[in-house]
């Protein structure tokens, strides 16, 4: 393969393999996280939006039903979900919460292995608890959208400032897995349980990724380059049918002038 159509090639790869890790818009109404591998809904009040709940906020109860029964049609690629959950809790340390201005499951400033909402929320939004790591009030806490980042809050919708259900019961001191359930509040960036009969809001999100649907910059990239390619093959025809007609056609002028450089 000749040089300028590789240098084609690998344009169009790189462009494809530099997309950075987080979040993805995969079209359809479904956000890819590639670090946790889940797929969230784009709209994070869903049970609003369809109509199912008068204002998304419901009961833990209520909350799982709901996502179990959850089907969601993706119009990009005509498929049907229905295998919804609702985002997971890692209980870290030991058994229950583990209280703390920072760096574990409950609390602020949250290790960000203790659930796949503070992944969300500190990772990917990239987002402030109340307090600091001392426990001071902070500013800038909550939702807070960086309009230079396209790959944060921008990517969803109607998310609310209020506590989310976590689909993981709680086992440990002050609570019980029949009567409490892990949330996340995305107010003030803040993880512990609560009694299941809470209203909180709900946001489904599901295991793996969506069938392939190249993004639009890559996507766009990529045919330049096919395009530069064919402008070279092009090239390359055009260059070889003069040289032909030079062949057929040799210029009549003395043979000492026909030397190469
Ligand atoms: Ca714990
Ligand atoms: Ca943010
Ligand atoms: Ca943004």
């Amino acid at each position: 393969m000749r040089p300028y159509v590789l240098q084609c090639l690998l344009v169009a790869a790189l462009a494809s393999g530099t997309a950075h890790a987080g979040l993805h818009d995969r079209g359809g109404g479904l956000i890819y996280d590639d670090v946790l591998d889940v797929t969230w809904l784009q709209d994070a009040n869903y049970a609003k939006t369809s109509g199912q709940d008068a204002d998304g906020k419901m009961s833990w109860i209520n909350a799982m039903a709901w996502v179990n029964n959850l089907s969601y049609f993706d119009s990009v690629r005509g498929v049907t979900y229905s295998d919804w959950r609702l985002p997971e809790t890692f209980d870290l340390g030991v058994a229950g919460c583990d209280y703390a201005y920072s760096g574990t499951d409950c609390g602020y400033n949250l290790s960000v292995a203790s659930s796949e909402l503070a992944h969300l929320y500190y990772v990917d939004f990239g987002n402030r608890a109340f307090v600091d790591s001392r426990g001071l009030q902070q500013s800038g806490y909550g939702l807070v959208d960086d309009p230079a980042n396209t790959a944060d809050e921008s990517l969803f919708r109607n998310i609310q400032s209020f506590g989310y259900w976590s689909g993981t019961p709680y086992q440990g001191t002050g609570g019980a897995p029949e009567t409490h359930a892990w949330h996340f509040s995305t107010s003030v960036g803040s993880q512990n349980y609560i009694s299941k009969g809470t209203q909180y809001y709900v946001w489904a999100v599901r295991d793996g990724d969506v069938a392939a649907v190249p993004e639009a910059e890559t996507y766009a990239l990529f045919l330049a380059g096919l395009g530069l390619i064919g402008f070279a093959v092009r090239r390359r025809a055009n260059e070889g049918s003069a040289r032909s007609r030079i062949q057929a056609n040799p210029p009549s002028k003395p043979a000492n002038q026909l030397k190469e450089k």
